[in-house]
């Protein structure tokens, strides 16, 4: 049985406090869900950094508030709307919250495969409540099914860090056996953004600051390492590892407008900047002249459509990449954002949702 509430964590307003953790949140019923809704009982969560900023308020866009936070969550099928129509999943499915919570697929946007893009776009834990409670809404059409056998644990953060890296790296323009370099490779992000670059055959060259993210980025594989706090010249040394051309590509994680400066100088001619990190009012300069006489390309990478999302989770389940997680309670959720806003949490934490 369904209970009538449940425990969630709740940002009031934005920026006034960090999540508060209620106990009497209610759950919807059955005959609640609108069509095309589920209801989803979820067993954990991951905490991304996107969370910290939305609690924060720190963006030139705002979250719905009062919110509940969280859009990396796995959990069953408890519940679907009367009148659904065609239906992917069915009651019992165990499933995925990402990002994207639903998107109207038929507008030019959704047909292009660009879903995350449609102004319709629901977004877990920023427009709708997201997975930082016992029990969420979700949408049919946008759940993605967990492979069997792969652990909800270690799946939770492959529905947004996994899915975003995975697809940042897909439209990164690289071949097996190219650079590419990861500023913020040490974080949720950054972390699986070395293994998904291995699985294609890439030279990794991670940046990130403090011994723990050192051990973890060579641990996964990245080939070489640069500390931005101690390196006197980050260019220099880009250049030095990849025999004076520079990379071929720089996935961007860092939440830090820092984190970009240097990357048209870094990246060698042809090569291409993906921009995934979410500094709220940051600008990046660049030379202009030097952007097209190298003839860089310069993207903007936003989460993933339904299918980054499947391919994201379908690698992962197969062994290929490793979430690095520390299992905490959801009362953890405010020192979690603490350690992330110091910068001392290497890898992810993962909310164990279940009672
Ligand atoms: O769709 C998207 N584009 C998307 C999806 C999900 C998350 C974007 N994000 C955004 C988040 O909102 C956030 O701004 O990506 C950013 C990273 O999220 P995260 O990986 O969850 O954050 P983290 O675990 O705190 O990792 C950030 C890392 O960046 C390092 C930090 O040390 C940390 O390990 N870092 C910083 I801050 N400045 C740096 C610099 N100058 C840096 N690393 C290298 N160089
Ligand atoms: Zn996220």
């Amino acid at each position: 049985t369904i209970p009538r509430t449940q425990k969630a964590a709740v940002v009031s307003t934005a920026g006034a406090t960090l999540d508060t953790i209620k106990t009497d949140h209610p759950v919807k019923t059955q005959a609640e869900l609108a069509p095309g809704e589920c209801l989803v009982k979820l067993e954990c969560t991951g905490v991304c950094h996107t969370d910290l900023h939305a609690a924060l308020g720190d963006w030139p866009v705002a979250a719905n508030t009062p919110l509940i936070g969280g859009h990396e969550g796995v959990g069953i099928i408890v519940a679907i709307g009367n009148n659904t129509g065609h239906c992917p999943v069915k009651l019992g499915d165990r499933i995925g919250i990402k990002w994207l919570a639903d998107s109207c697929l038929n507008c030019e946007h959704c047909r292009k495969g660009r879903e995350q893009n449609c102004p319709e776009a629901k977004l877990s834990g920023f427009t709708v409540d997201g997975t930082f409670a016992q029990y969420v809404v979700s949408y049919v059409n946008h759940v993605t099914p967990i492979p069997e056998g792969f652990d909800s644990n270690a799946a939770a953060s492959i529905l947004c860090a996994g899915v975003t890296t995975y697809r940042a790296i897909k439209y990164s323009n690289t071949a097996a056996g190219d650079w590419i370099v990861l500023p913020g490779a040490g974080g949720g992000l950054g972390h699986l953004a070395v293994q998904y670059a291995r699985t294609c055959g890439l030279r990794v060259i991670a940046i990130d600051t403090g011994a723990a993210k050192k051990k973890l980025c060579l641990s996964l594989g990245a080939e070489a390492w640069i500390d931005f706090k101690e390196s006197k010249n980050i260019v220099k040394e880009i250049k030095a590892l990849t025999g004076g051309e520079g990379a071929h590509a720089a996935v961007i994680t860092a939440t830090s407008g820092a984190g970009y400066e240097q990357a048209v100088s870094y990246l060698r001619a042809g090569g291409t900047l993906m921009a995934v990190g979410l500094p709220g009012t940051a600008t990046f300069d660049s030379s202009i002249f030097f952007t097209v006489f190298k003839s860089i390309n310069i993207h903007g990478s936003y989460v993933g459509n339904r299918q980054d999302a499947v391919e994201a989770l379908d690698i992962a389940a197969r062994g290929d990449v490793k979430c690095h997680f520390e299992l905490k309670e959801l009362g953890d959720l405010e020192s979690t954002y603490e350690g992330m806003q110091n910068g001392t949490v290497a890898g992810r934490v993962v909310l164990n949702m279940k009672d």
